[in-house]
């Protein structure tokens, strides 16, 4: 896959009435260059129309477009890939329905899952939650930039820094080794979601050219 520096997930509580395509653009144009359609609430018709909007929107600016979850809804969309989290389809299983040439993402909480997800053809991991967080039910406890430095030092594969990541602390996950940042309520419940994005972006340059 392309390599990304900021990777937003859509969060619709923490919208304030925009709309869905109003939030991920405006990301977007902050220098998001990944998106994650994540709702656990809607029914699967309506995830399908929310896809089919993020789509239309990605395909404009050339960013890929993720699902989480909905492994069908992905497919029938022809997303760019699926993001996967432990009590989800095997990876395996999974690649068979959506083909080698999708991104697979996984949600990994400790090195043994980073291992088996490298393992098991991941494209990419998700590292975290790095920071308490309120934007995920049933989380579990914060894994620390602890993880961020085990992950750095073993897996191979890209891996993105995620839960509770702020523009006041992502340097603490930048100094840990982390080049890649996802939020959700930091940029979608953002008063100014560009400009959040920008300084999000300067941030990670600022670290990642040095290096
Ligand atoms: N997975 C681990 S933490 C998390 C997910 C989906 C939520 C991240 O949301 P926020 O608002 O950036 O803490
Ligand atoms: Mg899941």
């Amino acid at each position: 896959m392309k390599d990304f520096r900021l990777y937003a997930i859509t969060g619709e509580e923490f919208h304030k009435g925009k709309s869905l395509v109003e939030v991920m653009e405006a990301a977007i144009i902050g220098g998001v260059d990944i998106i994650q359609l994540r709702d656990k609430k809607s029914s699967k018709k309506d995830v399908l129309h929310k896809a089919l909007l993020l789509k239309d929107l990605t395909k404009k600016y050339n960013v890929p477009l993720i699902i989480n979850d909905h492994i069908d809804v992905a497919v029938a969309v022809d997303a760019d890939g699926i993001h996967l989290g432990q009590d989800d389809l095997p990876l395996q299983m999974a690649r068979k329905i959506v083909g080698k040439d999708k991104i697979i993402g996984i949600s990994t909480h400790e090195i043994e899952e980073a291992r088996e997800a490298q393992l098991q053809g991941a494209d990419y991991i998700g590292v975290g939650p790095i920071f308490a967080t309120k934007s995920k039910e049933d989380v579990v406890d914060p894994v620390t930039t602890k993880y961020i430095e085990e992950v750095k030092k073993e897996i191979s594969i890209p891996f993105v820094a995620i839960g509770g990541i702020k523009l006041h602390n992502v340097d603490q996950v930048l100094n840990a080794g982390a080049t890649r940042i996802c939020a959700i309520s930091e940029i979608v419940g953002s008063a100014d979601i560009t400009k959040t994005c920008q300084l999000f972006i300067e941030k990670i340059n600022e670290r990642v050219s040095t290096r």
